[in-house]
């Protein structure tokens, strides 16, 4: 359990919410990066009722009140499209549970701020892919996603975290993170830094077709790790995508990208052993097939044709992103070991310079499967 977190500060936060039975239980859950994530348990009349309990990352979200307005928007935007195409709204989005006072989100003496979602049951997350088809899914889900929410009002959504994938800005924190080392680790990761330096020119890819207004600006996820969509577990097809504290405006290249990132890397994001890290090209077939059968035809000739490069991109954001946070002393992403951060930023940094190597069997695929659709 999180240290800061005392068993009273978790039950007055539980105590706050409009939860159905009385309290049996709440233990850390999941292995998300950002957020304290708490499995609650109720009894009601002898069966079990179960919440998801999180407390928001303040020092990350810094507006946790405009966090939980774009995500109450958006879950219950799509609650309304799912039910209209006879869907199961309350399991195939969250939705965000009240307090007892009518708010979204919950704020303690302590200033944490908790909210809950009802817990999505009999489902199940990936951490890796094990078969094709699992991750052919998981792209139909987040194309769709994305599709779904091609008519939500983008300029009512806040940006949760500012320039979130806007790689040139994210380049300059990573040469401050290097300028700055404040525990004087740079020096021992030297040819990490030479490798991210060697790219910049890649960083403004994306960012300067936006610019020009050749790439749309559409509503997108932005964390599409795997772990961030819910398996059913009878029929074993992605169900639910989950993790909606980054849904803003964004590119579609993104989303592609992170799942890339995630899924079609041949060993985990922090396997110390590189020689098992890798993009593996059937999965990058199988995932490009899936997020252009998602998408339904709403991809540009442009985005198609980039989307070998928001793959490369999103993986060399996130090993910068990792290696910054290494030399500035672990304070961003969650660690459960020393040097965890590096051994991320390594991981991403080979997965790179592996879509390199492959870079003309990857933009093939994505030439052969555009004509399908
Ligand atoms: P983080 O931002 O820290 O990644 P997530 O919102 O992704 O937090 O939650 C962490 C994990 O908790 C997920 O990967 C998933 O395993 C689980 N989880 C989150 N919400 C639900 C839910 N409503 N039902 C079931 N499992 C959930
Ligand atoms: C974080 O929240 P989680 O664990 O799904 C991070 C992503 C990174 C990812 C790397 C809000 O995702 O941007 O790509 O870790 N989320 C945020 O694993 O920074
Ligand atoms: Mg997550």
């Amino acid at each position: 359990m999180n240290q800061n977190l005392t068993p009273e500060t978790i039950d007055k936060a539980i105590a706050a919410f409009c939860l159905k039975g009385t309290l049996r239980s709440a233990s850390p859950y999941g292995n998300g990066h950002i957020n304290d994530t708490f499995l609650v348990t109720c009894d009601l009349a002898g069966a079990e009722k179960k919440y998801i309990l999180q407390r928001m990352n303040h020092s990350i979200f810094q507006n946790p009140q405009a966090l939980m307005e774009n995500v109450a928007g958006v879950t219950s935007y799509l609650q309304k499209k799912i039910a209209e195409k006879n869907g199961d709204p309350d399991r195939e989005t969250l939705s965000v549970i009240q307090t007892k006072d009518g708010e979204n989100y919950f704020e303690d003496s302590l200033h944490n701020f908790w909210r809950v979602f009802p817990f999505i049951d009999n489902t199940f997350c990936l951490e890796k892919i094990e078969n094709a088809g699992d991750f052919y899914d998981c792209a139909v889900a987040f194309g769709n996603f994305q599709r779904q929410l091609s008519d939500y009002p983008a300029e009512t959504l806040h940006e949760t975290i500012p320039r979130f994938h806007y790689t040139p800005s994210r380049f300059q924190d990573f040469k401050k993170a290097v300028a700055d080392d404040p525990l004087g680790r740079a020096a021992s990761v030297q040819p990490e830094i030479d490798f991210a330096l060697s790219r910049e020119a890649d960083t403004r890819v994306l960012t300067d077709h936006l610019e020009k207004g050749e790439l749309p600006l559409r509503v997108t996820h932005n964390d599409t790790k795997l772990n961030n969509i819910l398996f059913d577990n009878e029929t074993r097809k992605a169900l639910c995508v989950i993790d909606l504290d980054t849904v803003m405006p964004g590119l579609s290249l993104y989303d592609f990208g992170d799942s890339i990132r995630t899924g079609a890397n041949t060993g985990a994001e922090d396997e110390t052993d590189l020689s098992k890290i890798g993009l593996d090209l059937s999965l990058f077939e199988t995932f490009t097939e899936g997020f252009l059968a998602g998408c339904a035809g709403s991809l540009t000739p442009l985005e198609i044709r980039l989307l070998p490069m928001g793959a490369k991109l999103m993986t060399y954001e996130c090993g910068i992103r990792f290696l910054a946070d290494y030399l500035a002393g672990d304070v961003y992403f969650r660690i459960h070991r020393e040097n965890h951060n590096l051994d991320r930023a390594r991981t991403q940094f080979k997965l790179v310079a592996d879509m390199e190597q492959k870079w003309d069997e990857m933009t093939k695929i994505v030439a052969r499967l555009s004509k399908q659709f």
